[in-house]
């Protein structure tokens, strides 16, 4: 090899390397920060390893998503709320207390029975098997 080509090639190395590192760096603030935001995020929501996950609160508003009540009458199951307030159970102890508190406000209704009622459209839409995953993947 000609020096001049192995000096280009060792820059290049050496060059590859420093970005990869600065990468990696980058990389790991990033995921920490986002570690750092989520903690803070469930201790905004549940004010602190004290307090529990507000169940009635998540009960109310997949009710709310299920009827989907708006300024012209009834839209329909409100879909991406029904995720949103499945995402918000942090485990599946919670998700039970959600469907305890579901069944007070409904006077006896099942969370189970109702997601399936909601979601399943008939259409292949997948809303269904969706909130099931969620459900499924809780800790
Ligand atoms: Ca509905």
């Amino acid at each position: 090899m000609i020096p001049v080509a192995d000096d280009i090639l060792k820059i290049g190395i050496g060059t590859a390397l420093a970005l990869g590192a600065i990468g990696g760096t980058v990389w790991y603030a990033t995921s920490k920060l986002q570690e750092h935001n989520q903690d803070n995020a469930y201790e905004r929501a549940y004010g602190g390893k004290e307090k529990q996950f507000p169940a009635a609160q998540t009960a109310i508003k997949l009710q709310m998503a299920f009827e989907n009540v708006g300024p012209f009458g009834a839209w329909g199951t409100d879909e991406e709320a029904v995720f949103r307030a499945l995402r918000e159970i942090p485990t599946r102890k919670d998700f039970n207390r959600v469907e305890t508190e579901y069944a007070k406000i409904t006077k006896g209704r099942s969370l189970a029975q109702d997601l399936q009622e909601e979601l399943e459209d008939g259409w292949s839409s997948g809303y269904y098997q969706k909130a099931q995953e969620i459900i499924n993947k809780l800790p």
